[in-house]
Formats: C-alpha cells, structure tokens, sequence
C-alpha cells in the first residue's frame, strides 16, 4: 500500500516539524513576575530551564520572595526594586513573601531539548516506520 504509507510517512514528518518547531527556541529567557496589590503576578510562571525569574515589587510597601523550601531568599525589596535568580533545575518551586502571610506563588521549571537531542528523535521516528 504505497499510498497509505506515503501517508504515514507525511504524518510522521509533520510530527515531527511541530515537534522541532516547539523546541528550537533554546535561548534562556526572563520571566517577569510583579508584585502589585500585595499579590505575585501573575501567581505561577511555567518556564524552561535556565531561564530566569524577576520579581519586581510595585507596591509602596516593602515585599521579598522566599522559596518555600529554601532555595533562594531575595532581600527585602523596597518599591520598585527587583530580584532574580535562574532556575537551572528542573521542578516546581514554591515561594511566598517573607513579609506577608498568604502571598504565594509558583515557578515550574521544564526541560529544554537541545536541537541535537530532537534530530535524533526525528531520525529514530523514521527509520523505526
Ligand atoms: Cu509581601
């Protein structure tokens, strides 16, 4: 069946360029999260790993960001001052303010594949059709 496998073969190849196409942005990027009416926003930032995080406080009331399992304590941030760190491990990191009880957030960190790692995965695709 010559046809149906010309099918599979474009499905696969059409795969396999959405696949390449999601992961050849490799540069790290800064994620901005505010602070502003005592609240993190936005509250949860998905990002790659090694990019980074910036915390800017907007309010007039002083604030600082605390990873709740001691991975990194900012100092106390005055209006508008800023902090950031990069995230080069994979996981969810949860964080509140040092200063207020009930102001939580989140940064997930996900891997990032190398180009070469995803050319390997479209080559094994196809030659495992
Ligand atoms: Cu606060």
């Amino acid at each position: 069946m010559r046809r149906r496998r010309l099918a599979r073969a474009a499905s696969t190849l059409a795969g396999a360029v959405v696949l390449l196409l999601t992961v050849t942005n490799a540069q790290a990027a800064t994620w901005v999260v505010n602070i502003q009416g005592s609240q993190f926003v936005p509250s949860s930032v998905t990002i790659a790993q090694d990019d980074s995080v910036r915390w800017v406080n907007l309010d007039s009331v002083n604030h600082s960001c605390v990873s709740d399992t001691g991975v990194w304590t900012s100092p106390t941030l005055v209006h508008n001052a800023a902090y950031a760190r990069q995230f080069t491990v994979l996981g969810t990191f949860q964080y509140h303010c040092g200063h207020h009880v009930g102001m939580l957030g989140t940064v997930i960190v996900n891997a990032v594949q190398t180009n070469r790692e995803t050319w390997g995965k479209i080559k094994r695709l196809y030659e495992d059709r």
